[in-house]
C-alpha cells in the first residue's frame, strides 16, 4: 500500500536563504521589484528538487503546511516590539522578513496584506504584551483554531462585494525567537474529516453560514459574508475549509447545522498538532486546508516569543490592490468594502 503524505512538511534546507544584502524594510524590499526578481530568481536556482515538490503538494491543497528550518541565520537583538505594527524596534536588518519575500517569490508566492488589517503592513510582529489590558491578554492567551481572513471570500467565490480581495492562500510565519517552544498548532483538513460523520461533513457543505470578520481586521461594520459553506468541494474532488471559532454562525439549518459546528470544533481540537517555529524558521500554513492555533504564552513572556507574520497568495492580486497604493496591499480598504455588486 502506498503510504500516505504527513500533511504536515518539515524541510531542513542545508543552507541559509541568501537575502538581500544590507537592510531595508520588507515593504520597500518588496517595492524594489527587480532587485527582488534577481534575487528570487537566484535563490530559485539554488532550491532543492524535494523541496520544491513538497511546495508542490502545498499548492494542490494535498500538504496542509510546509515548515521549512534553517532559512535564515537568526541574530539576537536586544530590543522587542510592542505589538503588531511597532516600528521603533526592527528586527536585525530586516533580514528574516525580507528572505521570507525572496523565498516566497523564489516559490512563486505572492506576499501581500489587506489594507483594512494592521494598516496593510506586510510583515507584523506577533509579540506577547504584558499587563491586563484587553489586547495584552489576547496577545498571550491560546489561540483555537481558525483560518485567516476568515470573512474575504474563497477565489471566484462571489460575495455581493466588487473592492474585495480574497482571503490569504497562505499565512507566512517567521520565527525569530521562542524561547520557552510555545507551540503554533495545526489542524489539517484531512485529519479533521477523518473524525466527521458524512453526514456532518455535508451540513458543513451547505450554504446556510454567516461568518463575520475577525477583530484585527477592520471592515464596514455591516459587512459579512452570508449563507455560504463553511467546507467547500473543489472541482477535483478536495475539501477547502474557512472557519472561526467566535465569527461563524449558522443562519438556517437549526440544530443539525449547530451541532455540525459543535462537532467540528471538537474535531479540530484533537487533530492539532505542535509546530515550534523556532529561530530560523519559516513555516507556510495552507490557508484553506489547515486551521491553525496557538498554544497559551506564559505570562511575563514578552521578551521570549517574536514570529512575524505576513500572507501569500498563489496568483498575483495587484488588479484588486488598494487603489493609489501598494500592489501588494489588498483590498478591502479600511472600513471597506463598500461597492455592492449585487443583492
Ligand atoms: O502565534 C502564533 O503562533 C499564531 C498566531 C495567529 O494565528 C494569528 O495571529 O492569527
Ligand atoms: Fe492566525
Amino acid at each position: 500500500m502506498e503510504e500516505e503524505l504527513s500533511p504536515i512538511q518539515t524541510f531542513i534546507l542545508p543552507e541559509p536563504v541568501a537575502g538581500p544584502s544590507g537592510g531595508t524594510s520588507p515593504d520597500s524590499y518588496l517595492r524594489a521589484k527587480d532587485s527582488l526578481a534577481t534575487q528570487a530568481l537566484t535563490v530559485s536556482s539554488t532550491l532543492p528538487d524535494e523541496l520544491r515538490g513538497i511546495f508542490q503538494q502545498l499548492k494542490l491543497n494535498i500538504a496542509s503546511a510546509v515548515h521549512v528550518k534553517g532559512a535564515f541565520l537568526p541574530e539576537e537583538s536586544n530590543c522587542t516590539p510592542s505589538g503588531f505594527l511597532d516600528e521603533a524596534c526592527d528586527p536585525v536588518g530586516w533580514v528574516p522578513a525580507n528572505v521570507a519575500t525572496t523565498l516566497a517569490r523564489a516559490l512563486e508566492i505572492f506576499p501581500c496584506a489587506y489594507h483594512c488589517e494592521n494598516a496593510g503592513k506586510l510583515f507584523v510582529h506577533l509579540v506577547p504584551v504584558e499587563g491586563d489590558a484587553k489586547n495584552a491578554v489576547k496577545s498571550r492567551k491560546m489561540m483555537r483554531g481558525h483560518t485567516d481572513g476568515v470573512a474575504l471570500p474563497f477565489p471566484e467565490e462571489s460575495c455581493g462585494y466588487s473592492d474585495i480581495a480574497p482571503s490569504p492562500d497562505l499565512v507566512i510565519l517567521v520565527g525569530l525567537r521562542n524561547l520557552d517552544a510555545v507551540t503554533t498548532n495545526l489542524a489539517p483538513l484531512s485529519v479533521i474529516m477523518k473524525k466527521l460523520s458524512a453526514e456532518t461533513i455535508r451540513v458543513l457543505q451547505e450554504p446556510i453560514f454567516d461568518i463575520r470578520p475577525q477583530t484585527s481586521f477592520q471592515m464596514s461594520a455591516n459587512f459579512e459574508l452570508s449563507g455560504k459553506p463553511i467546507i467547500l468541494r473543489t472541482s477535483n474532488d478536495g475539501y477547502l475549509i474557512r472557519f472561526s471559532h467566535s465569527n461563524v454562525v449558522a443562519m438556517e439549518g437549526g440544530l443539525a447545522a449547530n451541532s455540525a459546528i459543535d462537532l467540528l470544533k471538537r474535531a479540530i481540537a484533537e487533530s492539532f498538532v505542535g509546530v515550534v517555529v523556532g529561530p530560523g524558521d519559516i513555516l507556510f500554513v495552507n490557508n484553506r486546508t489547515a486551521l491553525h492555533g496557538r498554544s497559551e504564552i506564559p505570562r511575563n513572556a514578552r521578551a521570549k516569543r517574536w514570529l512575524l507574520r505576513t500572507y501569500g497568495m498563489y496568483s498575483d492580486y495587484s488588479k484588486l490592490a488598494v487603489p493609489g497604493g501598494d500592489e501588494f496591499c489588498l483590498l478591502p480598504e479600511k472600513n471597506g468594502p463598500t461597492a455592492i455588486i449585487a443583492a
